[in-house]
């Protein structure tokens, strides 16, 4: 029961102890006009994995277990936006410029929010960030202790950047982290395949990767 077969080796699912962790599906990065694309990304790629993140995300829903959806934004004063992330690459706009959807990952405009077929629901956690990183200025830890969750499943965007830093700054902490690796997506398909490499590597270093139907399964054993 429960027994996942993960890449490098199975994933033992304890739902009781266990978590969703939808991150970053927002506007900004996976429809066009946002961030993702004023970076020079094509956000089309990003935009395809929504159904199998709303799988993952119902079968999360159907089980009863805790869903936290996350949002890198910033407030309205950037206080929270370093200017080195501001200024970083010379995009065409600005985090906190104003463009298509509202102002650049903006906490409360249209951009910054999650897109409507995986909106949260009542009792979700949403978790807005201002890094890379979901535990980095949030209190995504306290959160997971107090309700004693010890594995983590990701999806969500970009695979080598929010999800891969909150999957190495997780494994730090002691949480055993599964990719669901149909759920996630790059703007670079070959850093997509890297990071999966790169995780499950030397046994599992980061973490497990798997398919969406098979964690489904493991949930409703
Ligand atoms: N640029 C890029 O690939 N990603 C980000 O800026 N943020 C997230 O990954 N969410």
């Amino acid at each position: 029961m429960g027994k996942i077969a993960a890449r490098p080796f199975d994933f033992q699912l304890e739902p009781d102890k266990t978590a969703l962790i939808i991150i970053d599906m927002q506007r900004d990065f996976v429809e066009p006009g946002g961030f993702g694309e004023t970076l020079g990304n094509d956000a089309s790629r990003l935009q395809a994995i929504i159904p199998t993140v709303a799988r993952l995300l119902d079968g999360f829903r159907r089980a009863g277990l805790p869903v936290i959806h996350t949002r890198e934004c910033h407030r309205p004063d950037l206080s929270d936006c370093p200017p080195a992330k501001r200024n970083r690459g010379n995009p065409t706009l600005r985090i906190g410029d104003a463009g298509p959807m509202g102002r650049i990952l903006v906490s409360g405009e249209k951009g910054a929010g999650i897109v409507p077929e995986l909106a949260p629901i009542d009792g979700e956690i949403i978790l807005d960030k201002p890094g890379k990183g979901a535990f980095y200025a949030t209190p995504l830890g306290n959160i997971l202790a107090e309700k004693a969750i010890s594995q983590l499943v990701f999806a969500g965007v970009t695979t080598e950047v929010c999800v891969q830093t909150t999957m190495r700054e997780a494994n730090d902490r002691g949480f055993d982290c599964l990719l669901a690796e149909d759920a996630t997506e790059s703007y670079f398909p070959e850093f997509k395949k890297a990071t999966i490499d790169m995780i499950t590597a030397q046994g599992a270093i980061v973490g497990w990767a798997a398919a969406t139907s098979l964690i489904l399964e493991a949930l409703h054993d």
